[in-house]
């Protein structure tokens, strides 16, 4: 079976990390991620992130670098974890969203995160913390 890659984005911005709800599907209403999605066919991993925040954000970002590690999602899935920053734009959840926040290296615990999500999490938050 070959294994698709998901990706999130963990979108630094004046030091704090957006934090996206997602509004689908039912299982994972409510809970917080790092935006992102399926890399496509033939895309590169951080072609695939500037695509999905764009799509899902309408913001440009540029990919940084890889967090360390990857994290089952289920069949066939993994999940990747890419640093990057804002080139333009105003995140707005435009698409699978309902709310986005900006959250501080001291406020990560203050939303639901995704099981998967949450090892990239902590080591985005540290990154913050040390500048
Ligand atoms: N997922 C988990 N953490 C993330 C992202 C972007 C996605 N940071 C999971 C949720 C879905 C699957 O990956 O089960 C596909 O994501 P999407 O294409 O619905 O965003
Ligand atoms: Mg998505």
């Amino acid at each position: 079976m070959t294994v698709r890659v998901v990706v999130g984005g963990a979108l630094c911005h004046e030091g704090r990390l957006l934090a996206a709800r997602r509004s689908a599907p039912p299982e994972l209403a409510g809970r917080w991620e790092l935006p992102g999605g399926k890399a496509e066919p033939g895309e590169s991993v951080p072609e695939a992130l500037v695509r999905e925040l764009r799509e899902e954000l309408g913001v440009e970002t540029e990919p940084l670098e890889r967090i360390p590690g990857e994290w089952p999602l289920g069949p066939g899935l993994v999940l990747h974890v890419w640093s990057a920053r804002l080139l333009s734009g105003e995140p707005a959840p435009l698409e699978d969203h309902d709310e986005l926040r900006w959250l501080g290296p001291d406020e990560l615990d203050s939303v639901d995160w995704l099981d998967q999500d949450r090892p990239a999490v902590a080591e985005a938050g540290r990154r913050l913390r040390d500048g």
